[in-house]
C-alpha cells in the first residue's frame, strides 16, 4: 500500500513536470534520513513536509524503536535495520524509543 502511494505520487509529479515544464519543489516526495547511533537519534531534518518520507537507519548495535507519542507511527528497528515513515499530516510529533526511554526526538512537519 505504501509503495503504491509512492508510485502514484511520483507519477503525479512526472505529469506536472510534463505539463508545466518546471518541477515544483514543495510537492516532491523527498526522503530524509535520520541515523540512530550510540543510543541517540540523529538530528531531525529541517523543512519536513507532508508526503515526505523519513528513513530511519539503525547504525547502532542495539535494537531500537521509533515510537510516536501520539501513536501515529511505531517502527521496530533491529540492529542494522532500516525503516520508513511517511509523514501524512502537518503536525509536531514527539517520538522516543520503547527500549531506551531517554532516547527522544521531534519531527516538525509543515504542510
Ligand atoms: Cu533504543
Amino acid at each position: 500500500m505504501t509503495v503504491r502511494l509512492n508510485i502514484l505520487a511520483g507519477g503525479a509529479l512526472a505529469l506536472s513536470v510534463l505539463a508545466f515544464g518546471i518541477p515544483s519543489p514543495g510537492a516532491e516526495p523527498r526522503v530524509h534520513e535520520i541515523v540512530i547511533d550510540k543510543l541517540a537519534f540523529g538530528p531531525a531534518p529541517e523543512a519536513l513536509h507532508v508526503n515526505n518520507t523519513v528513513e530511519w537507519v539503525n547504525a547502532d548495535i542495539f535494537r531500537h524503536t521509533v515510537t510516536a507519542t501520539n501513536g501515529s507511527f511505531d517502527v521496530d528497528l533491529p540492529a542494522g535495520a532500516k525503516g520508513r515513515t511517511i509523514l501524512k499530516r502537518a503536525s509536531v510529533v514527539d517520538y522516543f524509543c520503547r527500549f531506551h526511554p531517554g532516547m527522544k526526538g521531534r519531527l516538525e512537519v509543515a504542510p
